[in-house]
């Protein structure tokens, strides 16, 4: 029987009700059959049509950014291979690069805007008549209109880190300009927010100072909680090239289970979940102890703060930890004595005994940061940022590195690695953020509203009207839950099933305790394939997807790279763009901004003139990324502007520290990392920030100079973002216990993430044959002992259940990741396999970020 997606939620829903009502009848998970077209229109590496042209491109997927070149034969994707002109790749995809032409092509692409005609069928793709665009964009607008009368957070955005460049641009004018609302964030919140917060508050400053040449040049790499192997692999053959090229070149892997990226490991070190805290310090501990801080760097670039107060938790209703972190914000700067006696508990014995690490292991990896003359990088993913402490983390990561003077230098320095194609370029660069504005700037800030004012030509004081930061993330899903926000329009994520604690809105097994909002609210989701999140809508706006649009992303390394568009995107999809700028022409309708129609300042002719007024439509689509761009550059080269006080006001907040060069270079150099810089009339890019050297070397000199306001230090390096002494800071944060430990009733740790194969919530990836053969479905990886116990062989389907929910997922003892004793894995790429329902929102009070990482749970037999 060819399962569809109705017969499937069917199954589902039946088995629901059986287990409700207490039913023992054993029924597998209906595993779904790809929807991949019966021909395959697209080769993977061996070509025996030849392409009319090869245009450069990026993937879509990770953070990683590799190069892909796409071949198009009589307008059509008929093949991909890595680009080997993109410096961040060099040729090399991984194997869901090398099949990326397949996910155009699968037989349920959504081709038609979609409208509710039937409430009561929400959670179901059923309820659903096809409407022509016409009408589906005046009813969104008509939407839009009403609620945003009731007040600006009663209509929400939710953006993500997958989107171009330009379309989180566009998300963010139309709703914070056009619309005058703060209630708008991406998926990113649920991934980098703590990286953000961590960068911000260690040097006022968000992104890394390093890049990927660091990779082939460090002695010591540590992983602090990043399955690199899986989810970065292109990256990750780079690091274990160094290994095979270098001499005495070492790996620590700081982990909570054994991942594919501990096999090559020099020292894998499992430690218990949370107690990372404590290992950060103990390494601090010892650089002090020993004296073998690096006492010049630090006097020189260095002041140390604490934020210590063990606050608790952000449990249940009381979500809105901004009190809290506040509170938390409100640090103050130590001596280095207070300092060191502050993280002088934190010896190896004690945290040995803390996270289960032997303390000799410990104090190996502690001398190598002690160690001058080796070069150490340190990775880390979501096992740093998904945590209660996320913000601490990442502080006590460059705690480390700041004492231990390694630091923007070749080869040597902490690298958060970015998760999605475009988090940094999109997401933090151009502010799609309920407290940002482009460029590092923020609503709060009176200097920052003014210098944005100018340049998006409103009035002056226009923008106080958004100075109050709107929802984050996990406070705009509770608040449309609640029924407090009555409109979501949500664009390249899939909510409904990647947000913690999923209970919260859906009904997988008949409860939804929250969920009434989402039932009466007005969803728009934008979207390429049905969805659990499509489910939820009352509109679907059926979008063009990767190459099928122009666009840009921005990668881990600063790097901003063009994908050029290959084919016409099927049926009546459009680009997301040209359905944002359609609903702000009849949104913004009858609004005045000074003399003008609002539209006309936010996209049109008092703004940057994407409108053909006589077409009543979208100018041409690579004339609207170069405008859009052309508007957006100047928040980071305010200097290139005519306007006087933008180029004061802009130097003065030096917004210049992330310039961006015209928008065509980016296609002729297949990506470039900012800061860019015209040097003899060639567009340089920058590797190593703050650090002093040539910039045709790919140091930041020009940086330093310009931003240094004349305190230029003549050293290796500078923080010109950081504060007026241009000094980061070391924090010391204390070790403190996760929100949810495992007890009698819920004995184990729940861990969840990724697999190679599959791309987050696997709508696309799934869609890919080979792909979904690879990983037909989720397994839930568990420790012999723990199978055992529970009187289980491998496959047999097992419960995860924590207080909030559960899931069934069948269980293996031999998978990828062999899990310790108390902990379990799960992956959360399959949507038969809700393990969402199952974790927690409980967030890190500074990020807003959500804890996916840990929670306890108990397993049975099912
Ligand atoms: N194949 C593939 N690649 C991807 C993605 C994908 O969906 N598929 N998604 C991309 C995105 S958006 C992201 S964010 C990244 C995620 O990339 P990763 O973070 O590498 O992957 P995850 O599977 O989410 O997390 C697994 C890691 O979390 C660590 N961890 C768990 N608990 C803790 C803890 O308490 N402390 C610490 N320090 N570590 C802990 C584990 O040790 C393990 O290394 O992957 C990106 N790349
Ligand atoms: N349990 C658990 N949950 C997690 C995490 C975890 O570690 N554990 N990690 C979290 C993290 S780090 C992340 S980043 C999130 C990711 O979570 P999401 O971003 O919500 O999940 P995706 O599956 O990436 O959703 C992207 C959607 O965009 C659609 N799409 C593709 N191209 C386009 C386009 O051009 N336009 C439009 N409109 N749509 C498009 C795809 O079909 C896909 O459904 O998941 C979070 N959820
Ligand atoms: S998924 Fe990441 S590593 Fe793989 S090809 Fe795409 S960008 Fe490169
Ligand atoms: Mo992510």
């Amino acid at each position: 029987m060819e399962l569809t997606r109705r017969s499937l939620l069917k199954a589902a829903a039946i088995s629901s009700a059986m287990i409700a009502a207490g039913c023992t009848k054993k029924e597998e998970v209906a595993i779904p059959e790809p929807k991949a077209p019966e021909k395959d229109p697209v080769q993977v590496e061996t070509q025996s049509i030849e392409p009319d042209a090869w245009k450069t491109s990026v993937c879509r997927y990770c953070g990683t950014g590799c190069g892909v070149l796409v071949g198009v034969k009589d307008n059509k994707v008929i093949a991909v291979k890595g680009d080997p002109d993109n410096r961040s790749s060099r040729g090399l995809n991984c194997i869901k690069g090398y099949y990326l032409g397949k996910i155009l092509f699968g037989k349920d692409r959504l081709t038609k805007p979609l409208i509710r005609e039937d409430n009561s069928k929400k959670g179901t793709m059923d309820g659903f008549r096809e409407a022509s665009w016409d009408e589906a964009l005046d009813l969104v607008a008509s939407k839009i209109k009403e609620y945003r009368a009731e007040g600006p957070n009663k209509i929400a955005f939710w953006g993500s880190g997958q989107q171009t460049v330009h379309e989180g641009y566009t998300s963010v004018k139309l709703w914070k300009a056009g619309l005058e609302s703060n209630c708008i964030d991406p998926n990113a919140r649920l991934c980098m927010a703590s990286a953000v917060v961590g960068f911000m508050t260690t040097f006022n400053s968000d992104e890394p100072m390093g890049c990927y040449d660091d990779l082939d040049l460090a002695d010591t790499f540590v992983t602090w909680g990043a399955n690199m192997a899986e989810m970065h692999p292109v990256l990750y053959s780079r690091l274990t090239a160094r290994k095979l090229s270098g001499t005495n070149v070492k790996h620590y892997d700081l982990t909570t289970y054994h991942t594919r990226t501990s096999e090559t490991a020099d020292s894998v070190m499992v430690f218990r979940p949370q107690t990372d805290l404590a290992i950060a310090n103990c390494i601090a501990n010892y650089l002090i102890q020993t004296d073998s801080y690096d006492k010049e760097f630090v006097a020189d670039h260095c002041q140390f703060f604490g934020g210590t107060e063990n606050l608790g938790h952000t449990w249940d209703d009381n979500y809105d930890a901004s009190e809290i972190g506040q509170k938390v914000m409100g640090h103050a700067e130590i001596s280095f004595e207070e300092y060191k006696e502050r993280v002088s508990e934190y010896t190896f014995e004690y945290v040995s005994e803390l996270s289960g690490v032997p303390a000799a292991a410990l104090e190996e990896l502690a001398k190598e940061f002690a160690d001058p003359n080796r070069k150490v990088m340190s990775t880390w993913t979501m096992g740093v940022n998904q945590h209660t402490r996320g913000t601490w983390m990442n502080n006590l990561i460059y705690s480390v590195h700041l004492l231990a003077g390694k630091i923007s230098q070749p080869g040597c320095g902490p690298f958060s690695l970015t998760g999605q194609p475009s988090a940094c370029g999109t997401a933090r660069e151009v502010g799609v953020f309920s407290h940002r504005l482009p460029a590092d700037l923020v609503v709060n800030n009176p200097e920052h509203r003014r210098f944005s004012e100018l340049i998006w030509n409103l009035p002056e004081g226009y923008l106080d009207s958004i100075e109050t930061p709107g929802f984050h993330t996990i406070k705009m899903f509770r608040e449309l839950g609640n029924g407090n926000v009555k409109f979501l329009w949500s664009m390249s994520n899939n909510w409904g099933q990647t947000l913690p604690n999923t209970k919260r809105y859906h009904n997988h097994e008949g409860i939804a305790p929250n969920g009434q909002g989402i039932m009466d609210g007005f969803i728009v989701v934008s979207e390429v394939y049905p969805t659990r999140s499509t489910e939820m809508a009352n509109v679907v706006f059926p979008a063009a997807m990767w190459v099928e649009r122009e666009g840009m992303f921005g990668n881990a390394e600063r790097r901003n790279a063009i994908f050029e568009k290959c084919q016409e995107p099927p049926g009546e999809a459009k680009w997301d763009i040209w359905a944002m700028v359609q609903v702000a022409k009849r949104a913004l309708d009858g609004k005045k901004i000074g003399d003008h129609d609002a539209f006309d300042v936010i996209f049109g002719k008092y703004g940057p003139d994407i409108w053909d007024y006589a077409k009543n439509d979208l100018i041409d689509e690579h004339e609207v990324c170069v405008r859009l761009w052309n508007e957006y550059r100047m928040f980071t080269a305010p200097h290139l502007h005519e306007n006087p006080a933008v180029q004061e006001l802009g130097s003065k907040l030096k917004t210049r520290a992330k310039e961006l060069a015209p928008y065509d270079e980016y296609l002729k150099q297949h990506g470039i990392r900012w800061p860019v810089r015209e040097v003899n009339g060639k567009w340089l890019e920058t590797k190593w920030r703050y650090a002093n050297g040539k910039q045709e070397d790919g140091y930041d000199e020009i940086g330093v100079e310009l931003m240094g306001d004349g305190k230029k230090k003549n050293k290796d390096l500078d923080f010109y973002k950081s504060w007026a002494d241009h000094k980061a800071r070391i924090y010391f944060r204390p070790f403190e216990e996760a929100a949810e430990v495992p007890d009698a009733e819920y004995p184990l740790w729940l861990c969840t993430g990724r697999v190679l194969e599959h791309w987050h919530s696997g709508s696309m990836t799934r869609r890919v044959p080979e792909l979904h053969r690879a990983v037909p479905e989720a397994l839930c990886e568990i420790h012999p002992d723990d199978a055992a116990a529970i009187g289980i062989k491998d496959h047999d389907y097992i419960f995860v259940e924590s207080r909030r929910g559960r899931t069934k997922v069948k269980a293996t003892t031999i998978g990828r990741g062999k899990p310790p004793k108390g902990l379990v894995y799960v992956p959360f790429f399959a949507e038969e396999t809700m393990i969402n329902d199952a974790t927690h929102d409980v967030h890190c009070p500074l990020s807003k970020e959500p804890d996916y990482k840990k929670c306890a749970v108990k397993v049975y037999k099912a």
